[in-house]
């Protein structure tokens, strides 16, 4: 099997006996509340990563101003955190321009030497943002990736054909009604180029969930069928949007190739605290840890932009599932 080195120990929680589905929640969720450090109301579309013994992550606090902003955070097992009181202090990376009026929905990944996050960066509206960090400790803020408007940027874990590659869906600078998944390429990290549509919110017919918006979610994964992309697709009702959360598996060497995508979503807004909250309705992947010998996938992700929750799955089973259930 392919695998990219993971810790052996992630979060898990063995599937309920009643379950029907692919995916199943975490018995104490949410893992994070609202309130878990004195100055935020809400920390919900977070990421985090095996780190050292244990996890690192970045989350998202947006503070009693409702200013959004990301901060770094420590947990043994994954499913306790210490979120640290002070949002992230970016240092010059390999710009000296680290303007930023607000930071929103991180991702993090290991590359190489080091661990890269992108955000969606506040600059004339919101864009990606790319930095770097060794320790979670101290962080370097590079170029912006793309010009506004621009959010879900989301880099592959490892170089394809010889270049950086980066997920991202190009937006407006409000809610914005539409949105599809765009791939680009990069030498260097700072220069960002050969840009491809992967994929589109889909006819109203053909599933519905995902037929106002979509947006890639946590890092994805490489297995045997190709690269496991999780990402959130919207529908837009009568009382706002509606997130929920689907798979796609896209071709290892040309990942702008889609082999598959699940017509019904894997987990969608169910639970209280996913249908109750800042806004109502929102199941946000922003990353997952896997264990491919262990079969085990945890995701984390944002629960009705208030809170952070997990769930659970076989990663076999939701490859199955996406192979068996594709548009
Ligand atoms: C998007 C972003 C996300 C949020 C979602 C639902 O545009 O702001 O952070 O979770 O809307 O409100």
């Amino acid at each position: 099997m392919k695998t990219l080195k993971q810790s052996s120990k992630i979060p898990w929680q063995n599937k309920p006996k009643l379950c029907n589905d692919v995916l199943w929640r975490y018995s104490s969720n949410p893992i994070i509340d609202r309130y878990d450090i004195p100055s935020s109301n809400s920390i919900f579309n977070s990421a985090v990563v095996s780190f050292k013994n244990g996890f690192a992550g970045v989350f998202r606090c947006d503070n009693k101003a409702v200013q959004m902003n990301i901060f770094a955070g420590f947990s043994e097992d994954g499913i306790n955190w210490e979120i640290n009181h002070h949002p992230i202090k970016m240092k010059a990376g390999n710009t000296k321009m680290i303007d930023s009026d607000y930071k929103y929905d991180p991702r993090v990944v290991f590359i190489e030497d080091r661990y890269w996050i992108t955000w969606c960066n506040g600059y004339k509206g919101p864009t990606i943002g790319i930095g770097y960090t060794f320790d979670f400790k101290e962080f370097f803020q590079c170029e912006n990736a793309f010009l506004p408007f621009n959010r879900n940027g989301v880099l592959f874990p490892k170089k394809i054909n010889g270049k950086y590659a980066m997920l991202s869906r190009p937006s407006d600078n409000g809610h914005t009604p539409f949105g599809d998944i765009y791939i680009s390429y990069s030498p260097d990290m700072k220069y960002w180029g050969e840009h491809r549509c992967v994929m589109k919110a889909t006819p109203f017919e053909d599933s519905a969930w995902q037929c106002t918006k979509i947006g890639a979610g946590p890092i994805p994964i490489l297995t045997n069928d190709g690269w496991l992309m999780i990402y959130h697709g919207v529908i837009n009702t009568c009382n706002g949007f509606r997130y929920a959360m689907g798979t796609a598996i896209l071709d290892e060497n040309k990942p702008d190739v889609v082999k598959y995508r699940t017509q019904p979503y894997l987990l969608g807004p169910a639970e209280h605290y996913e249908m109750v909250g800042d806004v109502p309705n929102v199941v946000f992947p922003c990353a997952a840890l896997h264990d491919i010998e262990q079969d085990k996938l945890a995701i984390y992700y944002g629960a009705a932009d208030t809170v952070v929750a997990m769930a659970f799955g076989h990663l076999s089973e939701v490859i199955n599932f996406t192979k068996e259930n594709s548009l």
